[in-house]
């Protein structure tokens, strides 16, 4: 009798939010190919297969070592006929000949370019490319019409594809650190997002802004706006001898996402990049930093869980409860996990 652990299945739980996942992915060729076919369902405007892919993926990244062996997967969740045939032909030839035609069509490429300037998202990318709009080139010479955030994604756009390192965040965190504590003193800043999770790298800078008071942290937003506009003109001068790194200018867009821009002083060059700052009542404190963490298929999988498992929906505001009709308060995230009868994942390990 042979025990082969090449053939012993892995067995994961069914919702993300149940699994530990690090950053660490020995699945990674698999799970990139899979996520690649979830963007483009996103772009096409389908949600369904994004989240099937999206899933699938996860469950993939959660496995101890790697897939060798399409027997392995037997009885693993998530994994429907479609992610199933990707993984085996990658598994048999190398490479899964659905994602590689994904990756070279015209309109993959071309809703990628689109949707990664800053403010356009698939819908009016997908309007563009109808109108014969593929590259930026053609979309500068198209004379469409952009608004106030289209139009910094695309003066910023090289900037802003390049990925943000750990050390920007930290000193982006330090100037808007300083920023807050001028317009409210005892308010509270911290980093969430991928950061947060422990990546390295990030596509953006994500910081959640309370006050121990709650309703202090009115108007805090608009403040912070325009202190940092005011300060930022009047050392316009002198910015490259103040500090590492200064915002030059900071608008809010769309109440709550930015686009900050500073000089590096290492390169000495304007960098642009992405902020998302929001605010939160220190009552909503604990379920707005679980609900910006993230990842977002963590997110989304918290909530599921919470609607299908606990008859309760939760929100980066509040947790309630269905069945009895009444909110559920929490003063930590570890406080949310319980109510919601799951064991506490920590941050590092929410990375489906
Ligand atoms: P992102 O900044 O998009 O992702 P990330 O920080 O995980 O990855 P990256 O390093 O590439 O920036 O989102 C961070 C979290 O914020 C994510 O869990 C989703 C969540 N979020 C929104 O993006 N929009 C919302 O409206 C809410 C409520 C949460
Ligand atoms: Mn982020
Ligand atoms: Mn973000
Ligand atoms: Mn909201």
């Amino acid at each position: 009798l042979m025990n082969d652990s090449e053939v012993t299945p892995f067995s994961v739980p069914g919702y993300a939010c149940q699994r530990r996942c690090t950053l660490e992915n020995h699945n990674a060729v698999l799970t990139d190919a899979l996520s690649l076919l979830a963007e483009n369902a996103e772009l096409s405007d389908e949600d369904g297969r994004g989240v099937a892919f999206r899933r699938a993926a996860a469950v993939l990244k959660a496995l101890p070592s790697a897939v060798t062996n399409m027997s392995q997967l037997t009885g693993l969740p998530c994994l429907g006929g479609h992610s199933l045939r990707v993984i085996k032909d990658i598994l048999e030839n190398g490479t899964s000949s659905e994602v590689e035609s994904t990756k070279e069509s015209e309109r993959f490429k071309a809703l990628k370019v689109l949707t990664g300037i800053f403010g356009v998202g698939s819908k009016t990318a997908d309007r563009w490319i109808r109108e014969g709009i593929h590259n930026l080139q053609q979309l500068r010479d198209s004379g469409q019409t952009l608004n106030r955030a289209q139009q910094a994604g695309l003066e910023h756009y090289d900037d802003i594809k390049q990925p943000v390192s750990l050390a920007e965040a930290e000193a982006i965190r330090g100037i808007v650190g300083r920023a807050v504590a001028s317009v409210s003193p005892e308010a509270q800043i911290v980093l969430t997002g991928g950061f947060r999770r422990g990546k390295l790298t990030g596509h953006d800078v994500d910081f959640l802004i309370t006050h121990p008071e709650e309703g202090s942290e009115v108007g805090l937003m608009p403040k912070l706006v325009s202190w940092l506009e005011s300060r930022v003109s009047c050392h316009l001068q002198n910015v490259l001898l103040i500090c590492d790194v200064i915002f030059l200018l900071m608008f809010a867009l769309f109440c709550r996402f930015s686009l900050c821009c500073f000089i590096d002083k290492q390169t000495r060059r304007w960098r642009a990049v992405r902020v998302d700052l929001v605010v939160s009542p220190i009552s909503q404190f604990a379920f707005a930093l679980l609900g910006w963490t993230g990842s977002k298929l963590f997110e989304r999988e918290l909530r599921r869980w919470a609607g299908h498992e606990k008859g309760m929906s939760l929100s980066s505001h509040a947790l309630y409860d269905n069945k009895q009709g009444r909110y559920i308060r929490a003063s930590s995230e570890e406080e949310i996990f319980a109510h919601l009868g799951l064991e506490f994942i920590p941050p590092n390990e929410r990375n489906a």
